[in-house]
Protein backbone atom coordinates (compact mmCIF):
# COMPACT_ATOMS: atom_id res chain seq x y z
CA UNK A 1 0.00 0.00 0.00
CA UNK A 2 3.07 2.34 1.21
CA UNK A 3 4.39 1.78 -2.41
CA UNK A 4 1.52 2.43 -4.13
CA UNK A 5 1.12 5.96 -2.42
CA UNK A 6 5.08 6.66 -3.60
CA UNK A 7 4.24 5.27 -7.42
CA UNK A 8 1.29 8.00 -7.28
CA UNK A 9 3.73 10.33 -6.05
CA UNK A 10 7.00 8.86 -8.05
CA UNK A 11 5.11 9.89 -11.49
CA UNK A 12 4.10 13.37 -10.22
CA UNK A 13 7.95 14.17 -8.24
CA UNK A 14 9.54 13.03 -11.04
CA UNK A 15 11.33 9.87 -9.46
CA UNK A 16 11.04 8.08 -13.07
CA UNK A 17 13.52 8.03 -15.34
CA UNK A 18 13.52 6.38 -18.67
CA UNK A 19 16.45 4.18 -20.20
CA UNK A 20 16.84 3.57 -23.77
CA UNK A 21 18.19 0.18 -25.40
CA UNK A 22 19.75 0.66 -28.88
CA UNK A 23 18.24 -1.89 -31.42
CA UNK A 24 20.82 -2.62 -33.93
CA UNK A 25 20.45 -3.64 -38.44
CA UNK A 26 22.03 -6.38 -38.39
CA UNK A 27 22.52 -5.80 -42.15
CA UNK A 28 24.02 -2.48 -42.19
CA UNK A 29 25.44 -2.68 -38.12
CA UNK A 30 24.02 1.03 -37.51
CA UNK A 31 21.23 1.80 -35.20
CA UNK A 32 17.98 2.13 -36.20
CA UNK A 33 16.21 2.68 -32.86
CA UNK A 34 15.49 2.08 -29.35
CA UNK A 35 13.44 0.18 -26.68
CA UNK A 36 12.47 2.76 -23.79
CA UNK A 37 12.79 1.35 -20.66
CA UNK A 38 11.36 2.91 -17.42
CA UNK A 39 13.11 2.90 -14.19
CA UNK A 40 12.09 4.45 -10.45
CA UNK A 41 14.21 5.85 -8.62
CA UNK A 42 12.67 5.72 -4.54
CA UNK A 43 13.85 8.72 -2.84
CA UNK A 44 14.49 6.20 0.35
CA UNK A 45 14.87 3.12 -1.40
CA UNK A 46 16.67 3.65 -4.25
CA UNK A 47 16.58 1.75 -7.86
CA UNK A 48 12.93 -0.36 -7.92
CA UNK A 49 12.92 -2.64 -10.84
CA UNK A 50 9.82 -2.20 -13.79
CA UNK A 51 9.68 -6.26 -12.91
CA UNK A 52 8.30 -4.41 -9.19
CA UNK A 53 6.23 -1.76 -10.18
CA UNK A 54 5.19 -2.44 -13.50
CA UNK A 55 2.78 -5.17 -12.15
CA UNK A 56 1.64 -2.86 -8.92
CA UNK A 57 0.85 0.15 -11.65
CA UNK A 58 -1.23 -2.73 -13.70
CA UNK A 59 -3.15 -3.55 -10.46
CA UNK A 60 -3.92 -0.27 -8.97
CA UNK A 61 -4.73 1.17 -12.86
CA UNK A 62 -1.39 3.99 -12.38
CA UNK A 63 0.02 1.55 -15.48
CA UNK A 64 -2.37 4.50 -17.28
CA UNK A 65 -1.24 8.07 -15.88
CA UNK A 66 2.78 6.56 -15.89
CA UNK A 67 2.16 5.49 -19.29
CA UNK A 68 1.31 9.03 -20.35
CA UNK A 69 4.55 9.95 -18.58
CA UNK A 70 6.26 7.24 -20.70
CA UNK A 71 4.97 7.96 -24.40
CA UNK A 72 5.58 12.18 -23.64
CA UNK A 73 8.95 11.34 -22.32
CA UNK A 74 9.97 9.95 -25.38
CA UNK A 75 8.52 12.64 -27.71
CA UNK A 76 10.59 15.04 -25.96
CA UNK A 77 13.67 13.13 -25.88
CA UNK A 78 12.89 12.18 -29.71
CA UNK A 79 12.67 16.24 -30.23
CA UNK A 80 16.23 16.80 -28.64
CA UNK A 81 17.84 13.94 -30.30
CA UNK A 82 16.38 15.02 -33.85
CA UNK A 83 18.65 17.47 -33.57
CA UNK A 84 21.74 16.18 -31.16
CA UNK A 85 21.36 13.25 -33.34
CA UNK A 86 20.88 14.36 -36.74
CA UNK A 87 23.64 12.57 -38.26
CA UNK A 88 22.01 8.90 -37.55
CA UNK A 89 18.56 9.66 -38.57
CA UNK A 90 16.15 8.55 -39.15
CA UNK A 91 15.65 7.16 -35.29
CA UNK A 92 12.38 5.27 -33.71
CA UNK A 93 11.36 4.56 -30.36
CA UNK A 94 9.76 2.00 -29.04
CA UNK A 95 7.53 1.79 -25.98
CA UNK A 96 6.23 -0.90 -24.28
CA UNK A 97 2.16 -0.52 -24.05
CA UNK A 98 0.18 -2.67 -21.01
CA UNK A 99 -3.12 -4.16 -21.88
CA UNK A 100 -4.83 -1.74 -19.38
CA UNK A 101 -3.77 1.29 -21.66
CA UNK A 102 -4.77 -0.53 -25.09
CA UNK A 103 -8.38 -0.27 -23.77
CA UNK A 104 -8.65 2.48 -22.71
CA UNK A 105 -10.80 4.62 -25.13
CA UNK A 106 -8.74 7.93 -25.20
CA UNK A 107 -5.71 6.19 -25.92
CA UNK A 108 -5.29 6.43 -29.71
CA UNK A 109 -6.59 10.36 -29.36
CA UNK A 110 -3.51 11.01 -26.86
CA UNK A 111 -1.15 9.64 -28.95
CA UNK A 112 -2.07 11.59 -32.23
CA UNK A 113 -2.36 15.08 -29.94
CA UNK A 114 1.21 14.09 -28.45
CA UNK A 115 3.02 13.34 -31.96
CA UNK A 116 0.99 16.46 -32.99
CA UNK A 117 2.51 18.70 -30.54
CA UNK A 118 5.74 17.53 -29.47
CA UNK A 119 7.06 16.49 -33.10
CA UNK A 120 4.36 18.18 -35.88
CA UNK A 121 3.27 15.23 -36.65
CA UNK A 122 6.34 13.09 -37.42
CA UNK A 123 5.50 9.40 -36.31
CA UNK A 124 8.95 8.67 -34.61
CA UNK A 125 7.12 6.33 -31.79
CA UNK A 126 6.88 2.36 -32.43
CA UNK A 127 4.34 0.53 -29.90
CA UNK A 128 5.15 -2.82 -28.19
CA UNK A 129 2.64 -4.98 -27.22
CA UNK A 130 2.98 -8.35 -25.71
CA UNK A 131 1.16 -11.67 -27.13
CA UNK A 132 -1.40 -12.26 -24.07
CA UNK A 133 -2.10 -8.65 -23.69
CA UNK A 134 -3.15 -8.52 -27.70
CA UNK A 135 -5.24 -11.65 -27.37
CA UNK A 136 -6.51 -10.98 -23.90
CA UNK A 137 -9.01 -7.89 -25.89
CA UNK A 138 -8.47 -9.57 -29.14
CA UNK A 139 -11.07 -7.66 -31.04
CA UNK A 140 -10.74 -4.29 -29.19
CA UNK A 141 -6.71 -4.49 -29.44
CA UNK A 142 -6.87 -5.01 -33.25
CA UNK A 143 -8.82 -2.08 -33.82
CA UNK A 144 -6.99 0.06 -31.65
CA UNK A 145 -3.58 -1.33 -33.12
CA UNK A 146 -5.00 -1.05 -36.64
CA UNK A 147 -5.91 3.20 -36.07
CA UNK A 148 -2.77 3.52 -34.96
CA UNK A 149 -1.13 1.79 -37.49
CA UNK A 150 -3.27 3.68 -40.03
CA UNK A 151 -1.55 6.98 -38.22
CA UNK A 152 1.65 5.58 -39.34
CA UNK A 153 3.04 3.96 -36.04
CA UNK A 154 4.53 0.56 -36.07
CA UNK A 155 3.23 -2.13 -33.60
CA UNK A 156 5.54 -4.89 -33.05
CA UNK A 157 5.07 -8.23 -31.06
CA UNK A 158 6.82 -8.37 -27.84
CA UNK A 159 8.49 -11.10 -26.33
CA UNK A 160 7.00 -13.87 -29.02
CA UNK A 161 7.32 -17.56 -28.69
CA UNK A 162 6.18 -17.31 -24.90
CA UNK A 163 2.49 -16.25 -25.21
CA UNK A 164 -0.03 -18.53 -26.44
CA UNK A 165 -1.43 -16.44 -29.22
CA UNK A 166 1.21 -18.78 -31.55
CA UNK A 167 1.84 -18.76 -35.02
CA UNK A 168 -1.64 -19.23 -36.17
CA UNK A 169 -2.88 -16.00 -35.75
CA UNK A 170 0.20 -14.04 -36.51
CA UNK A 171 -1.44 -13.14 -40.29
CA UNK A 172 -4.13 -11.84 -38.56
CA UNK A 173 -2.74 -9.21 -36.22
CA UNK A 174 -2.31 -6.00 -37.20
CA UNK A 175 1.70 -5.50 -36.56
CA UNK A 176 4.39 -4.46 -38.49
CA UNK A 177 7.42 -6.58 -36.30
CA UNK A 178 8.09 -9.50 -34.55
CA UNK A 179 10.30 -9.70 -31.50
CA UNK A 180 11.63 -12.80 -30.52
CA UNK A 181 11.91 -13.18 -26.66
CA UNK A 182 15.06 -13.47 -25.42
CA UNK A 183 14.77 -17.17 -23.61
CA UNK A 184 14.77 -18.74 -27.48
CA UNK A 185 18.07 -16.26 -28.41
CA UNK A 186 19.77 -17.51 -25.61
CA UNK A 187 19.66 -20.67 -25.92
CA UNK A 188 20.32 -21.22 -29.27
CA UNK A 189 23.44 -22.44 -29.27
CA UNK A 190 23.28 -24.44 -26.37
CA UNK A 191 20.01 -26.45 -27.32
CA UNK A 192 19.27 -26.97 -30.73
CA UNK A 193 15.59 -26.95 -30.71
CA UNK A 194 15.58 -23.51 -29.79
CA UNK A 195 18.07 -22.42 -33.01
CA UNK A 196 14.98 -24.43 -34.65
CA UNK A 197 12.30 -22.64 -33.35
CA UNK A 198 14.52 -18.82 -34.42
CA UNK A 199 14.84 -19.85 -37.54
CA UNK A 200 10.91 -21.02 -37.97
CA UNK A 201 9.92 -17.54 -36.52
CA UNK A 202 11.86 -15.69 -38.92
CA UNK A 203 10.98 -17.14 -41.98
CA UNK A 204 7.45 -17.43 -41.15
CA UNK A 205 7.48 -13.62 -39.99
CA UNK A 206 9.53 -13.21 -43.73
CA UNK A 207 6.61 -15.25 -45.63
CA UNK A 208 4.09 -12.40 -43.45
CA UNK A 209 6.23 -9.27 -44.31
CA UNK A 210 7.09 -8.66 -41.17
CA UNK A 211 10.32 -7.82 -39.69
CA UNK A 212 12.20 -9.45 -37.01
CA UNK A 213 14.43 -8.48 -33.70
CA UNK A 214 16.30 -10.97 -31.69
CA UNK A 215 16.06 -9.69 -27.84
CA UNK A 216 18.73 -10.50 -25.65
CA UNK A 217 21.58 -10.92 -28.03
CA UNK A 218 24.43 -11.35 -25.79
CA UNK A 219 27.77 -12.53 -27.90
CA UNK A 220 28.76 -11.83 -31.17
CA UNK A 221 28.03 -15.92 -32.35
CA UNK A 222 24.30 -15.01 -31.60
CA UNK A 223 24.71 -12.24 -34.01
CA UNK A 224 26.33 -14.29 -37.01
CA UNK A 225 24.14 -16.56 -36.46
CA UNK A 226 21.19 -14.38 -36.60
CA UNK A 227 22.58 -12.63 -39.56
CA UNK A 228 23.00 -15.84 -41.51
CA UNK A 229 19.84 -16.45 -40.14
CA UNK A 230 18.29 -13.10 -42.43
CA UNK A 231 17.19 -11.90 -39.12
CA UNK A 232 16.94 -8.08 -39.69
CA UNK A 233 17.45 -6.45 -36.16
CA UNK A 234 19.17 -7.14 -32.76
CA UNK A 235 18.55 -6.14 -29.39
CA UNK A 236 20.86 -7.02 -26.43
CA UNK A 237 23.65 -6.38 -23.78
CA UNK A 238 25.85 -7.46 -27.03
CA UNK A 239 25.66 -4.19 -28.29
CA UNK A 240 24.59 -2.48 -25.62
CA UNK A 241 22.36 -2.56 -22.05
CA UNK A 242 19.62 0.26 -21.34
CA UNK A 243 21.23 3.49 -20.98
CA UNK A 244 20.47 6.75 -19.41
CA UNK A 245 19.28 9.47 -22.53
CA UNK A 246 23.26 11.21 -22.05
CA UNK A 247 25.19 7.70 -22.11
CA UNK A 248 23.14 7.05 -25.40
CA UNK A 249 24.79 9.85 -27.39
CA UNK A 250 27.79 9.16 -25.88
CA UNK A 251 27.56 5.35 -27.18
CA UNK A 252 26.15 6.03 -30.98
CA UNK A 253 29.54 8.43 -31.22
CA UNK A 254 31.77 5.87 -30.39
CA UNK A 255 29.90 3.22 -32.55
CA UNK A 256 29.59 5.02 -35.09
O1 LIG B 1 14.26 -3.16 -18.32
P1 LIG B 1 13.77 -4.39 -17.63
O2 LIG B 1 14.22 -5.71 -18.17
O3 LIG B 1 14.05 -4.36 -16.19
O4 LIG B 1 12.15 -4.36 -17.81
C1 LIG B 1 11.35 -5.29 -17.17
C2 LIG B 1 9.98 -5.30 -17.74
O5 LIG B 1 9.32 -4.05 -17.56
C3 LIG B 1 9.96 -5.60 -19.24
O6 LIG B 1 9.06 -6.68 -19.45
C4 LIG B 1 9.43 -4.36 -19.86
O7 LIG B 1 8.57 -4.66 -20.97
C5 LIG B 1 8.65 -3.70 -18.73
N1 LIG B 1 8.66 -2.26 -18.92
C6 LIG B 1 9.72 -1.43 -18.93
N2 LIG B 1 9.34 -0.16 -19.19
C7 LIG B 1 8.00 -0.18 -19.37
C8 LIG B 1 7.02 0.83 -19.68
O8 LIG B 1 7.31 1.99 -19.90
N3 LIG B 1 5.72 0.41 -19.75
C9 LIG B 1 5.36 -0.88 -19.57
N4 LIG B 1 4.06 -1.19 -19.65
N5 LIG B 1 6.24 -1.84 -19.28
C10 LIG B 1 7.55 -1.51 -19.20
O1 LIG C 1 9.91 -7.63 -21.79
P1 LIG C 1 10.71 -6.69 -22.61
O2 LIG C 1 11.30 -7.34 -23.80
O3 LIG C 1 10.03 -5.41 -22.93
O4 LIG C 1 11.92 -6.25 -21.68
C1 LIG C 1 13.19 -6.08 -22.12
C2 LIG C 1 14.06 -6.42 -20.95
O5 LIG C 1 15.14 -7.24 -21.33
C3 LIG C 1 14.63 -5.19 -20.29
O6 LIG C 1 14.40 -5.28 -18.94
C4 LIG C 1 16.12 -5.28 -20.55
O7 LIG C 1 16.87 -4.77 -19.47
C5 LIG C 1 16.32 -6.78 -20.71
N1 LIG C 1 17.44 -7.09 -21.59
C6 LIG C 1 17.81 -6.39 -22.68
N2 LIG C 1 18.87 -6.99 -23.30
C7 LIG C 1 19.17 -8.08 -22.58
C8 LIG C 1 20.18 -9.10 -22.72
O8 LIG C 1 20.99 -9.13 -23.65
N3 LIG C 1 20.16 -10.10 -21.80
C9 LIG C 1 19.27 -10.11 -20.77
N4 LIG C 1 19.36 -11.11 -19.90
N5 LIG C 1 18.32 -9.16 -20.60
C10 LIG C 1 18.26 -8.16 -21.50
MN1 LIG D 1 9.67 -4.77 -24.87
NA1 LIG E 1 10.52 -8.32 -25.08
Amino acid sequence: LRLEADLQQAIQEQELHLNFQPIISLTTNKIVSFEALVRWHHHERGWISPGEFIPLAEQTGLIIPLGEWVLIEVCRQMKLWEKELANYWPLSIAVNLSGLQLIQPNLVTFIEQICQYYCSNIIYLKLEVTESVLMKNAELAIETLTKLRNYGIEICIDDFGTGYSSLAYLHLLPIDTVKIDRSFINQMIENEKNLDIVETIISLAHRLDLNVVAEGVETELQRDILRSLNCEYGQGYFFSKPLPPKEIVNWIHNMN
